[in-house]
């Protein structure tokens, strides 16, 4: 489908125009801001913003989102050519949907006015602040939980330079919200990490710390700033021109910030909030003391799997999750991960199961609407596969139990770094430690157990219990000699057929 030349594009003046049931829920631009949103991805949109939406469309309330993007523009200058608004289509096997969604009250670029985000993580009608930043911009060390002192972070926690890192961000504007005494704060990551709010809280009291910050600003933050863990789920790929196209078809407007999701979405959200937030119950979101059961059952029922089928898939030169999930055998594949790995490796939620958990999610994966990339998912792999398999392995192996299928995960992974599909297409490595890996892949033979020998090096995804666990490595090096050998299908053939 083509862009039809001098169409209209989205924004307030058009609204009027749009079929009723894709107009927003909530009037553009009359609700003020309570919450700064950093990390302006399809994630969000799809996923907090239209929580937020339909909240503020129940009860009210001054929760409007100001969308700040640390680092790219396109999307901030289209987002404000746009009054903020742009849709989300819903697809799924029976049809679609496109609604625009109001939720924006602005938008900001960090990198080019660092000031201003600053002055609004300052401002006493924020009381929120929310981030899907993605595993890596946390910059922590996936085991240890350090802080990794990459010389951006370094420069913005030591320099009076505008930051532009999210730990540097997030230092400035809590040391100007403190001087302000603009009230209490809660920081909340929506981001795929483990215990996540607490891991948001150890990134802030580490670069406060590196930041040699003075100590009334620390008594300041412990006393006024919250860390809400979360759990977020919401398939949703990088928009395409075909999003663009089809949004564009609903809309009869041009639409250059369109998302595309599937229609499940589901948030679990620890109910810590000093500053007040909005009613997102109301909108179908769960509140709770403790989202740790929540979160650990996404991450390695859904997430993990997910990073399964990208991994294999994308050895069997599948481009996406769906057509991965058609390669002869893995869905059984899949099915006894779960069963038989990730089910025993932690106690569910109350009523939850696993196994019907995990068979919802290949439902889901296997939506054939949604054109969710294997690359995509399998990008930032050291950074995903602590908390999506690695956490399995170690709370199986602690058990006494072997983890036959997670092993296989990892060395999934192991070969999709190596760089080449089965049919020897060289495949990208996206990765922030990407130089670290391919290091550690010169210095080794390129055998299975050379392979096991170099990545199980990098100590800051393999823990030392795990890489000195001898069936492990074995159970790792068995995987990656049948994959060698026979490739992904008759590997997953020949292990359960
Ligand atoms: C995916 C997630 O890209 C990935 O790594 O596993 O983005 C996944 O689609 C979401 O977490 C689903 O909630």
């Amino acid at each position: 489908m083509a862009l039809t030349v001098g169409a209209a594009t989205l924004g307030v003046s058009v609204l009027r125009r749009l079929p009723e049931a894709s107009r927003p829920l909530v009037r553009p631009g009359t609700v003020p801001a309570g919450i700064v949103h950093l990390g302006l991805g399809a994630f969000h949109r799809a996923h907090q913003a239209v929580y937020t939406e339909a909240a503020l469309a129940r009860s009210g309330g001054d929760w409007g989102i100001v969308g700040v993007a640390p680092r790219s523009t396109g999307l901030v200058t289209t987002l404000a050519a746009q009054d903020g608004l742009f849709s989300v289509t819903t697809s799924s096997a029976e049809g679609s949907h496109t609604r625009v969604v109001g939720a924006l009250a602005g938008v900001r670029h960090a990198a080019s006015d660092p000031a201003a985000v600053v002055a609004l993580l300052a401002d006493p009608a924020i009381r929120v602040v929310t981030l899907t930043v993605t595993e890596k911009a946390y910059q922590l060390d996936p085991v240890s939980g350090k802080l990794r002192p990459d010389p951006e972070v370094v420069a913005d926690l030591t320099t009076d330079r505008p930051p532009v890192t999210v730990p540097g961000l997030l230092v400035r504007g809590l040391l100007a919200r403190a001087a302000a005494d603009a009230g209490p704060l809660a920081l909340v990551s929506c981001d795929n990490l483990p215990a996540n709010g607490r891991r948001l809280r150890g990134l802030v009291e580490q670069s406060l710390a590196y930041a040699r910050v003075p100590d009334r600003v620390l008594g300041w933050v412990s006393a006024c700033v919250t860390f809400p863990g979360t759990m977020v789920d919401r398939i949703v790929p990088a928009s395409t021109e075909e999003t663009f196209a089809v949004a564009r078809e609903a809309l009869g407007v041009v639409d250059r910030a369109a998302v595309a999701a599937e229609p499940y979405m589901q948030w679990v959200i620890e109910d810590d909030f000093p500053g007040g937030r909005p009613d997102w119950a109301s909108a179908g979101a769960v509140l709770t003391d403790d989202a740790g059961a929540w979160e650990r059952l996404k991450l390695r029922a859904l997430n993990g799997v997910h990073s399964t089928a990208a991994y294999l898939g994308a050895l069997a030169g599948r481009e996406t999750i769906a057509d991965a999930l058609a390669v002869p055998h893995l869905a059984t594949v899949l099915r006894r991960l779960i069963a038989e790995d990730v089910a025993a490796s932690f106690t569910p939620p109350d009523g939850v199961s696993v196994v019907d958990y995990g068979e919802q999610a290949l439902a889901r994966f296997g939506n054939p609407a949604i054109r969710h990339r294997t690359l995509q998912v399998a990008m930032d792999g050291s950074q995903k596969l602590p908390q999506r398999v690695l956490h399995t392995i170690a709370d199986l192996r602690a058990a006494g139990r072997e983890a036959r299928w997670a092993a296989l995960v990892v060395a999934a992974w192991m070969r999709f770094v190596r760089g080449r599909a089965d049919d020897g297409t060289v495949l990208p490595l996206d990765d922030p430690l990407a130089d670290r890996i391919r290091a550690a892949l010169a210095a080794h033979p390129d055998t299975p157990a050379g392979l096991v020998d170099a990545l199980f090096g990098l100590t800051e995804v393999f823990p030392a219990e795990l890489s000195a666990d001898e069936e492990v490595r074995a159970a790792v090096t068995g995987w990656l000699t049948d994959l060698d050998r026979h490739g992904v299908p008759a590997t997953l053939a020949g292990a359960a057929p």
